[in-house]
């Protein structure tokens, strides 16, 4: 066991890297040496991430990197993701993300997607052009506890408003929390339509998302 720990703290540190070629491997050698996927989890995997994610708020590391780390850490999901499921280990909570309607600007979206994977959320990735009604369909269908919106033109982060005033006509404000973020929003504005939160970047999300759940 004590091998397999040594591969777990290998395995932190190859997701830390974004070291894709290695992640996926090692995920299998701690299984092979008996590691339970729920410790590979939060301390291989959620603990690589919170890491990369402090390093990237300090400015410490880019957009690159961290898109790095989030797909080595998902090689690694690969191999420990059906044994999670096997042992009925539930994730964090679910949120539903996408980009707002009229809006193909995705690739913060699939950052923030990818860090609260990272850290263990459930995430439903409805993609971009997201109509209003779609996010608080899916967010009912699923059972999501949290609505994440992105927008990154001016002329489409209004939308974002529609959303929220579907969830308050559904009587659903409380019970589904919003989080809006992307490139021209800032908290006043998030405030302003209504939201519950807004993340500045990526990893501010994933401690937006932690704090609706707890
Ligand atoms: Co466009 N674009 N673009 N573009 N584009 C911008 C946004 C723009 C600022 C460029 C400029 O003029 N300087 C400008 C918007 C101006 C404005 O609205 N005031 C602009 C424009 C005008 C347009 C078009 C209209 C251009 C045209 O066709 N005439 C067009 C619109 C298409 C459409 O959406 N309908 C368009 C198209 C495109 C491409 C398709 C070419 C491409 C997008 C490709 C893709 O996403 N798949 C593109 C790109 C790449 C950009 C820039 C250069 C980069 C955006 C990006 O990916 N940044 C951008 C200029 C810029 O921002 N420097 C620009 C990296 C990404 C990691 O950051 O998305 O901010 P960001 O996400 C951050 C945070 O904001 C936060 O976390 C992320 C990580 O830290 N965050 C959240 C994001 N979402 C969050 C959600 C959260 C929490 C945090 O909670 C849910």
């Amino acid at each position: 066991m004590e091998e397999g720990m040594e591969v777990v703290g290998e395995l932190k540190q190859a997701v830390i890297r974004g070291d894709m070629a290695h992640a996926r491997a090692l995920a299998q050698q701690a299984v092979d040496a008996g590691v339970e996927p729920v410790v590979i989890l939060n301390q291989a995997l959620i603990s690589g991430m919170d890491e990369i994610g402090e390093l990237f708020k300090a400015n410490e590391v880019y957009v690159p990197e961290v898109l790095l780390s989030a797909k080595s850490m998902q090689q690694a999901m690969q191999v420990i993701k059906p044994l999670l499921v096997k042992e009925g280990v539930k994730p964090r909570g679910t949120v539903v993300v996408g980009t707002v309607r009229g809006d193909l600007h995705d690739i913060g979206k699939n950052l923030v997607a990818m860090m609260l994977e990272g850290a263990g959320f459930e995430v439903v990735d409805l993609g971009n052009d997201v109509p209003p009604e779609r996010f608080v369909e899916a967010a009912v269908q699923h059972s999501a506890r949290i609505i994440g919106m992105s927008a990154l033109l001016t002329t489409t982060m209004y939308i974002m408003k529609d959303t929220i005033e579907i969830l308050k006509s559904q009587r659903l404000t409380g019970k589904i929390k919003t989080m809006v973020g992307g490139a021209p929003m800032t908290a006043a504005f998030a405030r302003e339509i209504g939201a519950d939160g807004y993340g500045d970047d990526a990893a501010s999300a994933v401690d937006l998302a932690k704090k609706f759940i707890a």
